[in-house]
């Protein structure tokens, strides 16, 4: 066992049984949603795992390890310290140097799925490519890591604080495989739409686990992006979100604030200027993936048993 990794008795053991893992984002739960709602997200979507029949493994990092598998008290620590760090790739370094509690985005959790060989991880919304592009450069790490990682991660689409259409041109360089589960359009995280057609439609996860072993049999490494529609009776009102969106794009350009800063001051921005109408959605669309993942997972796992 490598010195700074460490995977979860219970996750190693299903690994090596070749039975279904579904790894979870942390900084989800210490960037993505406010105290309390960001704990008892954590723990449903562990348990939603569970019910399907699969083994949850939310990666962090913690006392100097990257840590595949989260305790309870993990969970809790990530939920309520001040100050947790978020870790993409280039952070991972340091955050283990120093021994930092550590919340990992897609991009870091990725790192985590492709160390302990973990094939499915359902999260909200990725990372991508940003609005104002031309001018910042900023496009999440979370597209290089999908490029590199073999993995199929399950999100809502991605919010419209990114530029859509250029996320999926960037995509589509990196070579991930995005396609629409049940759905011909990419959504937008809050609502089922956004105008923009996904390149790909699967309509059952036994045809989703195939074209994975089809990407991995073949040594094609890279990654899947299943974009999962958020159900309709959860979905947000698309112009008051899209209202608060270029408030805050706004108020985070006047407050210069940019970098890894950039979308979790967005994510809470959202949050407050609905009054938890976007947080509601927010939870009620991470469970949904999480039950696809798990899904997923567990047809994987059976058709490359
Ligand atoms: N988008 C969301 N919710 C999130 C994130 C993005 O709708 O929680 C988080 C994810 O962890 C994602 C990260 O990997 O933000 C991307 O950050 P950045 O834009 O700084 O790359
Ligand atoms: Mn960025």
């Amino acid at each position: 066992m490598n010195d700074f990794l460490n995977i979860l008795p219970e996750v190693q053991d299903a690994l090596d049984a070749g039975r279904a893992v579904v790894a979870l984002e942390s900084t989800i739960v210490a960037h993505g949603m406010p105290y309390p709602q960001n704990l008892e997200t954590a723990q449903q979507l562990e348990a939603i795992v569970r019910d399907g029949g699969a083994v949850p493994a939310t990666v962090a990092v913690v006392n100097g390890k990257l840590q595949v598998g989260c305790s309870d008290s993990d969970l809790e620590a990530l939920a309520t310290q001040p100050g947790v760090l978020k870790v993409s790739r280039r952070d991972l370094p340091l955050a283990l140097a120093r021994r930092t509690l550590g919340a990992t985005t897609v991009s870091g959790t990725l790192i985590g799925c492709e160390l302990a060989g973990i094939r499915v991880f359902a999260t909200g919304g990725i990372g991508g490519v940003h609005r104002g592009v031309d001018q910042t450069w900023d496009i999440s790490a979370d597209i290089p890591e999908l490029a590199k990682s073999s993995v199929a991660v399950v999100s809502a689409g991605a919010k419209s604080i990114l530029d859509l259409s250029k996320t999926l041109e960037a995509l589509e360089t990196a070579g991930v495989t995005v396609v629409g589960f049940d759905t011909d359009e990419f959504p937008s995280f809050f609502t089922p739409k956004s105008g923009l057609k996904a390149p790909h439609r699967v309509n059952n996860t036994e045809e989703m686990a195939i074209a994975m072993r089809a990407k991995w049999s073949l040594g094609l490494e890279g990654g899947f992006l299943i974009a999962n529609p958020i159900p309709i009776e959860f979905s947000a009102d698309p112009k008051q979100v899209q209202q608060a969106i270029d408030e805050g794009l706004a108020q985070a350009h006047a407050q210069g604030i940019t970098g890894k800063d950039l979308t979790p001051f967005l994510l809470r921005f959202v949050n407050e200027k609905t009054e938890g109408k976007s947080l509601q959605a927010n939870r009620a669309l991470v469970q949904h993936n999480v039950r696809l993942g798990t899904a997923v997972a567990v047809d994987f796992a059976r058709i490359s048993a």
